[in-house]
């Protein structure tokens, strides 16, 4: 079993919705104790001319491996309509595996931790909300030592937090 984070993202058709999906998806394949970041509306990073994106941060426990998570992901994001024949483009569903415990993993399919991690600032921000203390595998610091950090182009993305009620962390447990 390995403590995992995930980041959840939409920006085409009715993104509050695409993220409650994939969050009711993940809760029923994620155990333990499941945490979520506040929803955050954010700037796109990287890529011209798209949408805003929804985006929340979760974790969780997963008894499996990683590809095995990987493969959990891509089966929701084509469950949830996301055409993978473009690259690049907006999208309703994207699940990125950003930890997986303290495992380094490079493959062809997979790199873990999430390359983009420490440029995202809604990666930060919404890890920083529910896993502080972790450390990012590979830094030697932990996720809120990494937020303090944050140079300022990346505190310069844009991000708003919505403070929905009930969205206080969950224990997933019955
Ligand atoms: N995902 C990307 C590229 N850029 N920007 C934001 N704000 N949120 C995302 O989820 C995101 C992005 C590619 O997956
Ligand atoms: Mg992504
Ligand atoms: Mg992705």
């Amino acid at each position: 079993m390995e403590s995992v984070v995930l980041s959840l993202g939409s920006n085409l058709g009715d993104q509050c919705i695409y993220i409650s999906r994939m969050e009711e998806a993940l809760f029923s394949v994620l155990k333990g104790i499941l945490r979520k970041s506040d929803l955050l509306r954010t700037e796109p990073v990287g890529v011209e001319c798209q949408p805003w994106f929804i985006n929340r941060v979760i974790s969780g426990s997963f008894e499996g491996t990683a590809q095995q998570l990987l493969e959990c992901t891509k089966e929701i994001e084509k469950k949830l309509g996301r055409d993978n024949k473009k690259q690049m483009v907006p999208r309703t569903a994207d699940i990125d595996i950003l930890l997986f415990g303290g495992q380094i993993i490079n493959t062809s399919e997979l790199v873990i931790p999430h390359p983009r991690i420490l440029f995202r600032r809604f990666c930060l921000e919404g890890m920083n909300q529910i896993v502080p203390d972790w450390l990012i595998p590979g830094t030697g610091m932990s996720v809120s030592e990494h937020y303090r950090q944050m140079g300022p182009q990346i505190r310069a993305q844009k991000i708003f937090h919505f403070h929905e009620k009930g969205s206080d962390y969950r224990d997933g447990r019955p």
